[in-house]
């Protein structure tokens, strides 16, 4: 019998755009507003443009430091500056974002009120890993988005200081060999990619899965010494059990490896950090809540990362986030 082709389907495999897609999705829910559509556009505008600046960065000689610290003390690169610029630049104008926080900059900016149309804060890190960005390394922008209540002009930092599971969406767009933008809505988690000739980002995978396991650790083991007695536990029994170690050194590059590929993505407590590396807000939240909607799990060194409190907006947590299995056998040495 000659084997027949069954007929394509044009109603479901059809190429969709991020806007498409976010459009398509508010359209599900009859309740949504169309605010998504309004934010996650800006958010593409400036990351198209920042990928194209990164791509360029030795062209148009913006590489190396700019000579100022950011608020954490960090010396900033000349493309973390303008980066910073670029999001502002393009999130600033719509009409219902009513704060804007930023790694770059020490205080939020507060641009509307509830009553002037301000619903949501968007908090980012512009140009995440950007101490690689001289050697072509992967780098990327990672964002959370949270609503705001009444009143929260008047509140300041106190209306944005919510914890992570509080969070409307979250995403990071990574500048490597491609640039892949992975997005939750809390709704699962899907990935686009930018279609260079056609100036679009294209769906390439819907409702990502982490996998339950993988024997791969990302860790920056040169502190190894500094590291509590648990995690050097975990290392020693990795070790043993024939693990592999990949580590960029750009937490967007590693964690998006982690979720493809499964394993466990960990910044624990160091001399020089000893509450954890990485902000919460703008680099763990997201990046759990993202984790988590894969069907994974981000820990730090009180539980569940996005059960934490912020007292501050730039805080530091530790972060244990991947595969469920990989991240439960660490739990496992930092428990005993
Ligand atoms: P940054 O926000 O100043 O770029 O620092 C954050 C980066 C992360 O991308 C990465 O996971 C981490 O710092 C690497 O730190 P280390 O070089 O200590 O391993
Ligand atoms: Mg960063």
């Amino acid at each position: 019998m000659p084997q027949t082709t069954p007929p394509h389907d044009w109603t479901e495999d059809n190429l969709q755009s991020l806007q498409s897609h976010i459009l398509a999705e508010e359209q599900a829910h009859p309740e949504a507003t169309g605010d998504f559509s309004w934010i996650l556009s800006a958010i593409a505008l400036a990351t198209k443009t920042i990928a194209n600046k990164v791509r360029r960065a030795r062209i148009d000689d913006v590489l190396g430091e700019l000579g100022e610290t950011n608020t954490h003390g960090e010396s900033q690169q000349k493309l973390d500056v303008i980066a910073n610029d670029i999001i502002k630049a393009c999130l600033g104008a719509r009409a219902n974002i009513g704060v804007l926080v930023s790694e770059e900059d020490e205080e939020p900016m507060v641009l509307r009120t509830h009553a002037e149309g301000g619903r949501y804060a968007v908090l980012f890190d512009p140009l995440d890993g950007s101490s690689n960005i001289d050697f072509s390394v992967g780098v990327g922008t990672i964002f959370s988005i949270l609503r705001l209540e009444d009143g929260h002009a008047a509140k300041g930092v106190d209306a944005i200081l919510h914890d992570g599971a509080q969070q409307v969406a979250a995403g990071y767009v990574l500048f490597g060999s491609s640039t892949v933008f992975v997005l939750t809505t809390g709704n699962g988690v899907d990935m686009f990619v930018l279609d260079q000739s056609i100036g679009a980002f294209v769906l390439v995978k819907s409702k990502l899965r982490i996998p339950e396991a993988n024997s791969t650790y990302s860790i920056n083991e040169a502190n190894t010494k500094q590291f509590p007695q648990g995690y050097r536990n975990y290392l020693d029994w990795a070790h043993d059990s024939n693990y592999t170690s990949r580590y960029i050194g750009s937490m967007v590059a590693d964690v998006h490896r982690t979720l493809l590929k499964g394993g466990v993505f960990l910044y624990p407590p160091t001399d020089a950090h000893p509450k954890g590396k990485l902000r919460l807000m703008y680099e763990a939240n997201p990046m759990s809540m993202i984790i988590e909607e894969a069907g994974g799990r981000a820990i730090s060194d009180r539980g569940r990362v996005l059960d934490i409190k912020p007292d501050s907006l730039h805080q530091r947590s530790v972060v244990i986030m991947g595969s469920p299995e990989e991240v439960a056998h660490v739990e496992r040495f930092l428990d005993s």
